[in-house]
């Protein structure tokens, strides 16, 4: 069974009213740089710089990280040492306020990579959460600052989060098994 959780339109209002809210935080865009998890995260993350740009009249640097050789719950390759590949050599988080972009936060381990691998770039000043969706079940003590939506799912359930970019059309729908 499935079920529309977040329509086009509410996936627009929803990255809008982010970010504004990432604009409130920050008091501004200054020192700005914006990480997207691959590979909706990447999207997203893209939106939501395009978003600021045309509201603040500045470029948002943007980067993409791929952190699966960072995560502690995947058996690693002795052959292949833990990498942290972001898209965007030229970028630097030193004293920059990040924000972190993904589409489903859950356990938190994807987010526990990813911070790993950003403080290992350089040290940023802040970095927050955004996530298109909260789905719970958290198993670290992670948050996210910026969510589209709370959609408390049970384990059995899955996310499915399509964007126009990859998928042809955005939406998000619960599946039910
Ligand atoms: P994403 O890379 O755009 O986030 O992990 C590959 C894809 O599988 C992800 O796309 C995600 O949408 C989907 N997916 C669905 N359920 C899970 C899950 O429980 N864990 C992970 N890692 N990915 C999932
Ligand atoms: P976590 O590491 O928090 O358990 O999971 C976050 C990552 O796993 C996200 O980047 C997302 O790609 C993926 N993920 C976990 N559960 C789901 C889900 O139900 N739907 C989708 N689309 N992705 C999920
Ligand atoms: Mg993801």
């Amino acid at each position: 069974m499935e079920n529309i959780v977040i329509n086009k339109m509410a996936m627009q209002r929803a990255l809008t009213r982010i970010t504004y809210e990432i604009i409130e935080k920050n008091k501004g865009v200054n020192n700005l740089v914006i990480i997207g998890i691959k590979t909706r995260g990447v999207f997203l993350a893209k939106r939501i710089a395009n978003r600021l740009e045309k509201l603040e009249n500045v470029k948002i640097p943007v980067a993409s990280i791929d952190v699966t050789n960072y995560r502690d719950d995947i058996e690693h390759d002795k052959q292949s040492p833990k990498k942290v590949s972001v898209t965007n050599d030229n970028i630097s988080v030193e004293k920059k306020n990040v924000i972190l972009v993904d589409d489903v936060l859950y356990t938190g381990r994807t987010v526990r990579a990813a911070l790993s691998a950003i403080l290992e770039l350089g040290r940023p000043r802040t970095i927050h959460l955004a996530v298109l969706v909260d789905r719970g079940h958290r198993e670290l003590p992670i948050r996210a600052d910026f969510v589209g939506k709370n959609i408390p799912s049970s384990q059995s359930e899955k996310i499915r989060v399509l964007m126009k970019e990859i998928d042809g059309k955005d939406l998000v729908e619960i599946i039910k098994n």
